[in-house]
């Protein structure tokens, strides 16, 4: 244990206790008021879609309150996940590095083959809870952690509470007593009764934490389980959807195309039990930002909403969702794997309603958040971050270049290990079996069918370059394992 790890795990158990009393210190005093810094609220959604919610063009989920949040603030049309599967992205948006930077490719528990991967992320990483922590904020991580074992919880990385994080990437069921077998959430505090919901809990949970630091600065970082497998909804709502998706005209065409082999893609929204799933997580989203207003903090409290991959659309068995027009989905790195919706409300600031075209990307927060809060940027830690406050603000564009992503693994949608980059409107996918490139306008073709590699040979040999000499300065680990001989015969089908 080094110096810092040691001082991290004193830190954690006296920080619980000591919460409220230090929230009530920070409030006192006219000079902390005039120089107040926002509170912040992070949405992190798992595994919902670029179009899961209404304001990214679903016509079937329901989401008013994520659809008003994106009228009162900013919405991201081309904002990305930095990996198509859980783990990776979560480390991305905590430390502002790359997941190859960071060695975490695969979602944590996930097979070491074909690509050696970290299985935590390390207590070096200063996170942007502990640097919003040293600051003076209350930190309350709710949810979803999936970042390591019990050593590497976010109480250990810079959280003064966790409620319900653990090692799980997904929970044994959504209902109360969240266990099935011997398989249980770890850090759910005691409470509930029967029928409750996992969505609604961790809500509640939340709205106690508000309550209790109301008087700020504070950082709530509510990481949905939702809308993850298993699917399971409120039997209402799922009522609901079946009855609503009953009501919808045919469609004309297939509800799922295939893939590869045994794989295949969904193409409509109408699953009941994942609608109900969405609907949950809005209101969620609608109960925090109303006690938000109700406590009189809403306008000095800026709230992010992302997601932490694509919809999961394309897999063996019928995916829970579509995220038409773009191809594939989660595990994917064609757009329907790493597009997000995201969405960030900074009252006063960003212009209500306001669009933003330019990429972005989940290591983006690091620095964003801080530049937000008014405190120095750390650009040590958050070096593939690009603060987003410039576009925020309506003031240009970004000077970064690229975004790249390596994704070295298989998964269970039919993914083969790859890396990716987009530059401008181009986007160009390596597939480290053999080689092959394919390269996209995303400009003129979102839905990836039109394959330039061919056509513009200078194009793609120059983004290859650039992915390579990223993965270069990343260190980033290849696969090991010899290629599969049946790479090419899946490469055509996926064409096809
Ligand atoms: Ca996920």
């Amino acid at each position: 244990m080094n110096r810092r790890d040691f001082l991290k795990g004193l830190g954690t158990g006296a920080a619980m206790l000591a919460l409220g009393q230090s929230a009530r210190a920070r409030r006192t005093g006219p000079a902390n008021r005039a120089r107040r810094r926002p509170n912040f609220v992070f949405f992190l959604i798992d595994d919902l879609g670029w179009t899961d919610v209404g304001c990214f063009g679903s016509s079937f989920y329901e989401t008013p309150n994520i659809d008003k949040l994106a009228k009162q603030g900013m919405r991201f049309t081309d904002a990305y996940a930095a990996c198509s599967v859980c783990s990776p992205t979560r480390a991305s948006i905590m430390a502002g590095k790359y997941p190859a930077r960071l060695g975490i490719t695969q979602w944590i528990g996930g097979p070491n083959q074909p690509t050696e991967y970290e299985h935590q992320m390390a207590l070096e990483e200063l996170t942007i809870a502990e640097a919003l922590k040293d600051k003076g904020y209350a930190t309350a991580f709710v949810g979803k952690w999936h970042l390591g074992s019990k050593d590497y919880y976010p109480q250990h990385q810079g959280f003064d509470i966790n409620i319900g994080g653990d090692s799980s990437g997904a929970p044994p069921t959504y209902f109360y007593p969240y266990k099935r077998g011997n398989r249980a959430l770890k850090e759910m505090p005691p409470g509930g009764a029967e029928g409750e919901y996992l969505t609604d809990r961790l809500t509640d949970e939340s709205l106690k934490f508000l309550e209790a630091n109301k008087d700020g600065p504070f950082l709530l970082y509510l990481s949905h389980y939702a809308v993850h497998t298993p699917i399971q909804s409120k039997q209402e709502l799922t009522d609901k959807y079946k009855a609503k998706a009953e009501r919808m005209p045919e469609t004309d065409g297939p509800r799922f195309v295939p893939v590869y082999g045994r794989y295949k893609t969904r193409q409509v929204q109408d699953h009941p039990a994942y609608s109900g799933m969405v609907q949950s997580v809005d209101e969620s989203v609608g109960r925090v930002i109303a006690k938000l207003e109700e406590l009189g903090v809403a306008d000095n409290t800026v709230v992010i909403f992302m997601s932490d991959n694509g919809g999961l659309s394309t897999v063996a068995r019928e995916g829970p969702t579509s995220n038409l027009p773009l191809r594939a989905g989660k595990g994917w790195l064609y757009e329907g794997g790493i597009r997000e919706p995201m969405i960030i409300k900074w009252p006063g600031v960003v212009k209500p309603g306001n669009l933003c075209s330019e990429p972005v990307t989940s290591t983006d927060f690091y620095p964003t958040m801080l530049e937000m809060a008014g405190l120095p940027l750390r650009p040590k830690q958050h070096v593939d971050g690009v603060s987003l406050v410039p576009l925020l603000k309506g003031k240009g564009k970004l000077k970064r270049k690229a975004i790249y992503w390596h994704y070295p693994h298989y998964h269970g949608s039919g993914n083969r290990p790859s890396g990716a980059v987009r530059a401008g409107d181009y986007k160009l996918i390596e597939w480290y079996e053999n080689g092959a490139v394919e390269l996209y306008n995303l400009r003129d073709d979102i839905g990836e069918k039109h394959d330039l590699a061919k056509k513009m040979p200078e194009k793609a040999a120059e983004l290859r370059s650039m992915l390579h000499r990223w993965r270069k300065q990343m260190k980033a680990k290849m696969p090991a394992s010899a290629p599969r001989d049946d790479f090419d015969l899946w490469q055509e089908a996926w064409r096809g």
